[in-house]
């Protein structure tokens, strides 16, 4: 029998990333103008940034930024994100990262599916935030044994999905055309319902608690809340906004303007009131907000001592501002960030020395044509030119930034205090595996570049 040949699963996350792309676009007008406001800012950035340009084209990212996007859901069960990242896997996302949201007073923790391998996120960065509802942060016992129920009664996947799931985990793969109705049935999880599986009333319930809740507990399934374009200039788009009648956050989520971007800058604009119909109404008269807009920057990835000097620098910029940051402390916000991250180099060549970022290494002409290099160093070989670099861009989140999107889009009355924290291994027991450490990946993507390029100079 001949071996079947199966589609990549870099290919099906590319066609899975432009179909949600697609339904988002037709789902929510808003997406549409923002992703224009997006093009035109990214073009201009790259007409009048030559330095801009040249990197992109020399790490191939070019090819990858108008494709680039990542969505956001939440999930309410253990079953539910067990069974997605059994979904993702078949599209290469693996769980990137450990995100504990319940110090920013949301009752959730979370993870990123996204591909690993640096060839693969070239072909598609394809993201999402997945969060999962943490029940028993419910304090009132009848109402978490009522969401409970509630969430045990649905099933979020079609039976195509969960059919075509099986059949790639126990063939290793999917043909082209079953590559074809996974992408059109794993949409159908995502997909925005009007109608609720609650009453008016218990919504209203549900959304006392937090509206998260509501969110994760009222409706069929976990619909993407939103799909965020990368631009290679935020604070553009973010003063841009307005003009295309849209309302921005009160401040850009992430570390300050820099020369040379460093992780992730993140703004929003606020969740959209939605009409919506409750399971005692036979029309869409009761409204929900869940879903937003979101369009980030992403810079280059830190190694842990840059990491911990952004938080140290992050912290300290809020503790003086002693407050979180909104519409009345915003300019003094910027002022304290701009202040404090003076002290984080804003060279590459600097971050490199200090080793605060990640780098990918390039053969240069220079090195391909010279003869003897074996006995060079690598600071050799970079400082005399036989190599160049450039910094790997950082494909996760951030937590703090996290909380701020998710505060912009609950309200400021949403902020609950709770006792407990960080719950990783509860977590890992839901996902049904362990989650991967983004360090280690940006790690292994500089070395592997190193040992390229050493063996191409014959070393
Ligand atoms: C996720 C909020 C976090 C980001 O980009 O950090 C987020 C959510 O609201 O479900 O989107
Ligand atoms: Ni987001």
């Amino acid at each position: 029998m001949s071996q079947p040949s199966f589609i990549s699963p870099d290919l099906i996350r590319q066609r899975f990333s432009k179909a949600m792309s697609d339904m988002y676009r037709e789902e929510v007008p808003l997406y549409g103008a923002l992703m224009e406001l997006v093009e035109q800012t990214n073009r201009h950035v790259l007409d009048n940034d030559p330095q801009v340009a040249q990197q992109l084209n020399s790490t191939g990212e070019i090819e990858r930024l108008d494709l680039e996007r990542h969505g956001a859901i939440r999930v309410g069960t253990a079953a539910e994100l067990a069974t997605l990242a059994r979904l993702f896997a078949v599209m290469g996302m693996q769980p990137v990262g450990y995100y504990d949201l319940t110090p920013a007073g949301v009752p959730v923790h979370s993870t990123a599916f996204r591909a690993v391998h640096e060839a693969s996120l070239q072909v598609s960065p394809f993201r999402v935030f997945t969060s999962l509802l943490r029940l028993e942060l419910i304090e009132d016992l009848e109402l978490r044994a009522f969401a409970q129920s509630v969430l045990d009664q649905r099933s979020i996947f079609t039976a195509a999905a969960l059919t075509l799931i099986e059949r790639a985990e126990s063939q290793g793969g999917l043909s082209e055309k079953e590559a074809d109705e996974f992408v059109d049935q794993a949409l159908e999880t995502f997909r925005w319902h009007h109608s609720a599986t609650v009453t008016a009333e218990q919504y209203q319930k549900l959304s006392a608690q937090h509206r998260l809740i509501a969110d994760v507990v009222a409706f069929k399934g976990p619909h993407i809340n939103h799909l965020t374009p990368r631009t290679l200039d935020i604070d553009i788009v973010q003063a841009q906004m307005p003009v295309h009648g849209i309302t921005p956050k009160a401040v850009i989520e992430g570390p300050p303007r820099r020369q040379f971007p460093i992780l992730l800058r993140q703004t929003s604009f606020k969740a959209l009131d939605e009409p919506v119909a409750f399971t005692d109404q036979s029309d869409t008269r009761g409204s929900h907000s869940a879903r937003f807009g979101e369009i980030e920057q992403r810079g280059a990835a830190l190694t842990p001592k840059g990491r911990a000097l952004y938080d140290r620098l992050l912290n300290a910029a809020r503790d003086e501002l002693k407050d979180f940051p909104n519409e009345a402390n915003a300019a003094r916000y910027n002022d304290l960030m701009a202040q404090h991250f003076s002290e984080f180099p804003d060279t590459y060549e600097g971050m490199r020395q200090q080793e605060l970022a990640f780098f990918r290494y390039f053969v240069t002409e220079k090195g391909l044509a010279a003869a003897e290099l074996k006995t060079m160093t690598l600071e050799d070989l970079v400082s005399g030119g036989y190599l160049r670099v450039e910094p790997l861009v950082y494909e996760d989140f951030l937590p703090v930034s996290a909380a701020g999107i998710f505060q912009s889009n609950l309200g400021d009355a949403a902020q609950t205090h709770y006792g407990v924290h960080s719950n990783q291994q509860a977590f890992e027991k839901a996902l049904g595996r362990s989650t991967i450490d983004e360090l280690q990946l940006y790690a292994q993507t500089q070395q592997r570049s190193i040992e390229q390029c050493l063996a191409a100079l014959g070393h």
